[in-house]
């Protein structure tokens, strides 16, 4: 393991982008915009850029051999240690551009693996980092570069994707075999602890792409104080807090990690387990930075990876963050499927509303309902106790009347039990 690299040593880097026939123009600027700050992020110091208009990647060196050559001039210029390019290389490409360049070549989802890498916290999130970290590698251990495995340390070689190197496949096969058993006992494990919880609360998700408020927003919420900062990825870990709203329900609010562009797919992968829990979130809370140019790109990637992680139809309230900073009219940003809240995390702007807006939908959701239990029904006494909240209750000659408010779904699935153990009675007899 590589983790000790010290962020204030700054280390060179060049970026190198591609504009592919067909792409837009503005976006790619974006992209590379972003890239050069998750640069930053890993403790980079941008020293150069390059960009070349291409119908197609070049297989072996990625760029042109023309471009590739103005790159290894770039890199001398500059006394590059690295260069980053802001597409996935195959380990071809790699090998070749550190032959050309002389210098360490590394790929987005390498850059954001090495962040991962430096910022988790959590036992959870270190192995989901280092399951991520060994699927990226795998395909690409033959042709590792030469520099990368010579030189060590630096960005894109830290965490422990670099000792796993030296391992053969065998290993690191029964290695992910290993992390994934663990990383799924630990995902069981929370489940037990939430299942056996009997003062069920609602769960409120908060989403968004990265660096667009969450954590200042659950600490405003919550008076937390989880890091927040103006950085990509400061959040790795997810965070719960319990928090009263104005009609005095309480809620459980989680800040999670952050989304981005061309997320690698190895880690969205190994963050799965995290991102589950979402499908379980009674509501989502969708933080948009409001005063971001490619605002309205962030929602749609946004909202595309919820999908992709089966949480694409849950309750959503859309939040337009850092009004603060918008000058005038707010823009007309939504494509979602709600109209939004402009609020700023950092003034409180908006923040009763929004509260407020909470409230109405969690209330929406949930039914009130009068169930009658025979005595022999403790477990669904359970169940109605678990996730509802229960408003009355009777003892009655033959058994129990219950008064319960709860979501729609669990007062169906409480119905259906009930109707099973009639008929099973009614078969019996
Ligand atoms: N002006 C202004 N700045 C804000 C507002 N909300 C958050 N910020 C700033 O935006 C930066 C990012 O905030 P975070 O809360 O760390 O963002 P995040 O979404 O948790 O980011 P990651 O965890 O990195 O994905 C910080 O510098 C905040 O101070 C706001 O309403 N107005
Ligand atoms: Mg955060």
């Amino acid at each position: 393991m590589n983790n000790s690299k010290e962020l204030d040593k700054s280390e060179k880097v060049v970026l190198v982008g591609i504009e592919l026939t067909g792409d837009n123009p503005e976006a790619v600027i974006e992209s590379m915009k972003e890239l050069a700050r998750l640069a930053q992020t890993a403790g980079g110091t941008i020293v150069g850029q390059l960009m070349q208009k291409k119908e197609k990647p070049s297989p072996a060196t990625f760029l042109g051999k023309g471009k590739a050559q103005e790159a290894a001039q770039l890199c001398l210029e500059t006394e590059a240690d690295v260069l980053i390019c802001d597409r996935e290389l195959s380990s071809t490409q790699t090998r070749n551009l550190e032959e050309i360049t002389k210098t360490r070549v590394i790929d987005r989802s390498r850059l954001i693996l090495d962040i991962f890498a430096l910022g988790a916290k959590t036992r959870e999130g270190k192995l989901q980092v280092e399951l991520a970290q060994i699927n990226y590698l795998l395909p690409r251990l033959t042709g590792q570069g030469l520099l990368m495995s010579r030189l060590g340390g630096g960005i894109g070689t830290r965490g422990p994707g670099e000792t796993k190197l030296e391992m053969d496949r065998r290993r690191i096969r029964k290695r992910i075999v290993d992390l994934k058993k663990t990383l799924e006992e630990i995902k069981c494990h929370r489940r037990i602890i939430r299942e056996g919880r009997t003062d069920y609360l609602p769960q409120v998700s908060i989403v968004g792409y990265t660096n667009s408020g969450k954590s200042t927003l659950l600490n405003m919420l919550t008076g937390s104080e989880v890091l927040a900062e103006d950085k990509l990825f400061a959040t790795l870990d997810t965070t719960t807090r319990s928090l009263l709203l104005p009609n005095n329900e309480k809620i459980l609010i989680t800040d999670t990690v952050g989304f981005i562009n061309n997320l690698p797919h190895h880690l969205v992968a190994a963050f799965r387990a995290t991102l589950e829990e979402l499908q379980e979130a009674d509501l989502l809370l969708h933080i948009i930075d409001s005063s971001h140019p490619n605002a309205t790109n962030q929602e749609k990637t946004v909202i595309k990876v919820l999908e992709s992680l089966g949480a694409g139809d849950k309750p959503i309230i859309t939040v337009y963050n850092k009004s603060d900073l918008l000058e005038g009219e707010y823009p007309q940003l939504s494509g979602s499927r709600d109209k939004g809240v402009f609020i700023s995390a950092v003034t409180g702007y908006g923040i009763d509303g929004l509260l407020q807006k909470i409230a109405s939908t969690i209330e929406r959701r949930r039914i009130r309902k009068t169930f009658f239990l025979s005595f022999a029904n403790s477990n669904l006494l359970k169940l109605l106790y678990d996730k509802g909240k229960v408003i009355k209750e009777e003892h009655l000659y033959q058994g129990l009347s219950i008064e319960v408010e709860m979501e729609e779904i669990w007062a169906n699935k409480v119905e259906a039990l009930l109707k099973a153990e009639k008929t099973a009675q009614i078969a019996d007899k």
